[in-house]
Formats: structure tokens, C-alpha cells, sequence
């Protein structure tokens, strides 16, 4: 069986990598640049923006592999039918979620701060899932995407780890993917709320899953594919 060095051990992959997947969680415009719903919350938007070169890395690795990748949006239709009252009142009473900002209507679908930043731009074979919750299982046909292309093991990457990418790594854990979640990957507003999340994840043997960086499993997708 091949493997990836990980904690809290080395990650087992499948038997072949076609059933292995790259989960990108809301790299969107809303939360990585000024005006947008991260900064409408008051958080520091920049801490961010770190991870984009680690996880361009990532995303060529998948795509010169030709294995799937999937990215997600947080967003709301312009009516917000999909929108719980609990979510639209709470944060800056001040700026909401539908209200009008310099990127558009806030977490609203096609507004131009809902954009995938450029970087990371989903090309026409990707699957982009919209999200309305924190979790992209929740009330999205992710589970019968992951379905359709016999996926069973998910790399997890993207914003903010505490919120969108650990509600969606416990929900696909539930669900019985194997998930790794890659740490230069994923950033959050608050680094000691990064940290905490990573070390819950794969504490207790993995209970959730596994954490590695990029090159080691870069390194390692582009041997087993030579092999
Ligand atoms: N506020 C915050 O940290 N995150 C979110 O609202 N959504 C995601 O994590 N994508």
C-alpha cells in the first residue's frame, strides 16, 4: 500500500490515485481581500493570503495528474432563501450577509467578491460546489459527486480551518472518507485557532483524519504516478 508521511502516522492512500481528490474550501475574494464578508466579521483578511503559493503547488500537482479537484463557495442566493435568519444576524450588524460592498452584494452567488481568487481560478473540468453552510455537505450535491467519481480519499485544503474546512472535514469523516488535511494549506484569521484545529483533527490515533504539508505529498503523488 502506498503512503504519505503524515500525522499521527503515514496517511494510507487508495489503491489507485483516480479515487483520491482535492477539496478546496471557499479561496474566494470574500474572504482573502478588504471589503469582503471576512472583513465584514472584523477579522485581519491578509493572514490569508499566505497559504496561495503553497496550494497553487497543490493544485498544479493535481492537475498535471489528471485527478479531480474540487473548490467551494460559501455563498447565498440573491433572495436568501438559503440563508437561516441565525446566520444573516449575527457579526457586523452593520454590514450583512446580501448587503452592498465594493465587491458586490456580500457572500451573494456570481457577485464579483464570490469569485475564486485569480490564482486558483477553477478551470471548466473542475467541480465547483456552492455551500450555504459551513460544511460542503450540507444542503450541496457534494456527496453524490464524490459518489459519481468513486471517490474515497479527500486532501483537504483552504479558508478558514476552524470554521468551513473543519466543519467539512468532520462531516466527510462521518461520511467515511479518509481525509488529509494539508497545513500550509489552510489558514485561519486567528493562528492559535489554526493550531488548536490541527491538533484536535488528528488527535486520539486521527479521529478525524490526518495533517501533512504540500511537498512531501507533492513529492510523493508524482512517484507513485511514474511507477
Ligand atoms: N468567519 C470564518 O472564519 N469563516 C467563515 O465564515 N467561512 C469559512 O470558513 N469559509
Amino acid at each position: 500500500m502506498n503512503t504519505i508521511p503524515a500525522l499521527p502516522y503515514e496517511y494510507p492512500l487508495p489503491d489507485s490515485l483516480d479515487h483520491l481528490a482535492l477539496v478546496i474550501i471557499d479561496m474566494q475574494r470574500d474572504f482573502l481581500e478588504p471589503g469582503g464578508f471576512g472583513d465584514a466579521l472584523g477579522n485581519d483578511v491578509t493572514q490569508l493570503q499566505a497559504i496561495v503559493p503553497q496550494l497553487k503547488k497543490l493544485l498544479h500537482t493535481f492537475r498535471d495528474l489528471g485527478l479531480l479537484v474540487i473548490h467551494t463557495q460559501e455563498c447565498h442566493e440573491p433572495n436568501l432563501s438559503d440563508c437561516p435568519t441565525s446566520k444573516l444576524t449575527r457579526g457586523n450588524a452593520a454590514l450583512r450577509i446580501g448587503d452592498r460592498s465594493d465587491m458586490g452584494r456580500i457572500l451573494i452567488r456570481d457577485e464579483p467578491g464570490n469569485a475564486i481568487i485569480s490564482d486558483l481560478a477553477p478551470r471548466p473540468n473542475e467541480v465547483i460546489i456552492r455551500k450555504p453552510g459551513k460544511g460542503a455537505f450540507y444542503n450541496t450535491p457534494l456527496a453524490s459527486v464524490l459518489q459519481k467519481y468513486q471517490i474515497t480519499h479527500l486532501l483537504i485544503t483552504g479558508v478558514t480551518t476552524e470554521v468551513c474546512v473543519q466543519s467539512t472535514m468532520r462531516e466527510a469523516n462521518d461520511r467515511g472518507y479518509e481525509c488529509l488535511l494539508l497545513e500550509d494549506c489552510t489558514a485561519s484569521y486567528f493562528p492559535s485557532f489554526k493550531a488548536a484545529t490541527i491538533e484536535m483533527l488528528r488527535a486520539q490515533g486521527g479521529i478525524i483524519g490526518w495533517t501533512s504539508t504540500t511537498d512531501p505529498v507533492c513529492q510523493r503523488l508524482f512517484q507513485i504516478s511514474r511507477k
